[in-house]
């Protein structure tokens, strides 16, 4: 017999039915209170009894084949249940899929962005629209049990439709080194991947330690990044680039000015003087040779008098991935050409 249903139906008791059970008054109370205590005990180890023969059946046969969903809670603070493992993903930034290809997962993913081109497996899977204007068509027609994507962009309409849908999306929303690296170890939780997204991250780690450690007490130039000339974009605080930027050991002109990735004038550039200027261009077919040209009719700037204008590769340092530590390297030997020699 079920112990907590009879814990229920000595409550229901009528009081004469209980007096006769139990007694005289006085040793009623403490009879009483042992007596449902020992019932509450043992529903409980019955309960959780349960409960252990149900996650070792769980264990021994999968999540999955019984169809469970676990919560997570995503990076905006969203809600989001996932079916385990997640057998169909689709990626809708460079980003996530690099993360996934990188957590051993390439084989899961059916989806991604047009502009997902490395590692160059990834230029092989069904294509789903732009980062920031994916096609809900074809993200629907792929079947995914799992959608990942960036919080870029105004895509809260997107999200709220495809929700709707029943399909989850999980949302990154990685703003500094650090977070980068804990969105990497969120998405191994959500893709079951923990292990992996652990190592992934130890190793990142030590990279960048090792980078803090070499340009550490050294001289710290000015640095503008700009991932477009005309207008000219930046990136300021509260962006992974400024972090990388710290982390390299310079300082940022754009910390103080106006947005994550202000819109600077030249004589804003001019009056911060940056001695170092990172080129990324933000799309690979705009040309960096003609954005060198470009700057070169700024002399009053100390970074073009000197010549000291370096492209970076826009995937290692655009993209909140585990290049960013490629990236960061790149950025160093720029700020610090003699401690990193290649
Ligand atoms: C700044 C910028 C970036 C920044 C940040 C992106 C961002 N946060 O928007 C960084 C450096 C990360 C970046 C990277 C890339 N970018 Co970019 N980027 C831009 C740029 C110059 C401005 C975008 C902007 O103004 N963002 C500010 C606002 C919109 O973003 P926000 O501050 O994060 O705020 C939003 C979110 O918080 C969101 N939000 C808030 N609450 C919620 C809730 C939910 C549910 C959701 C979903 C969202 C959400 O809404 C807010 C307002 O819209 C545009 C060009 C342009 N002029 O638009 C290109 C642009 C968006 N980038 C582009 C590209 C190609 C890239 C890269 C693919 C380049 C590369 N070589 O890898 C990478 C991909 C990054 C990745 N994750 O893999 C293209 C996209 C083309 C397309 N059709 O998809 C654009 C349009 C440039 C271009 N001319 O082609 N980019």
């Amino acid at each position: 017999m079920d112990g907590c249903k009879t814990d229920q139906r000595i409550g229901a008791l009528s009081k004469r039915e209980f007096r006769h059970a139990t007694g005289s008054r006085k040793h009623r109370k403490s009879r009483v209170a042992l007596h449902s205590i020992e019932r509450r005990v043992e529903c409980r180890m019955r309960k959780q009894k349960n409960f252990f023969i149900l996650l070792s059946f769980l264990s021994l046969f999968g999540l999955r084949e019984v169809g469970l969903a676990v919560p997570f809670t995503d990076e905006l603070g969203r809600k989001v249940m996932v079916v385990h493992p997640p057998q169909r993903i689709i990626s809708i930034a460079p980003s996530v899929t690099e993360i996934l290809f990188a957590l051993n997962l390439g084989e899961r993913i059916v989806g991604v962005s047009s502009y997902c081109n490395y590692p160059p497996e990834a230029k092989q899977k069904e294509r789903v629209g732009g980062y920031i204007n994916p096609s809900m068509e074809k993200i629907v027609a792929l079947h995914p049990d799992l959608v990942i994507q960036t919080a870029d962009g105004d895509l809260k309409t997107f999200v709220d439709r495809l929700t709707s849908l029943g399909i989850p999306i999980y949302i990154t929303n990685p703003r500094s080194v650090n977070e980068v690296m804990e969105s990497i170890l969120k998405i191994g939780a959500v893709t079951f991947t923990t292990k992996g997204a652990e190592n992934l991250v130890g190793s990142m780690r030590e990279k960048i330690q090792d980078i803090q450690r070499r340009v550490q007490g050294q001289p710290q130039p000015r640095v503008l990044h700009a991932m477009s000339v005309d207008p000219l974009i930046s990136s300021g605080k509260g962006t992974f680039v400024h972090d990388l930027i710290l982390l390299a050991g310079g300082r940022n002109v754009a910390e103080n000015a106006r947005g994550k990735h202000p819109q600077l004038s030249m004589e804003e550039v001019m009056a911060r003087d940056p001695e170092v200027i990172l080129l990324s261009a933000m799309l690979s077919s705009d040309s960096l040779q003609d954005q060198k040209k470009w700057w070169q009719r700024w002399r009053e700037i100390s970074a073009v008098r000197s010549g000291r204008i370096y492209a970076v590769e826009a995937d290692l340092i655009l993209r909140p991935s585990p290049r960013i530590v490629r990236g960061l390297e790149e950025i160093a030997r720029a700020l610090h050409p003699e401690l990193l020699k290649k």
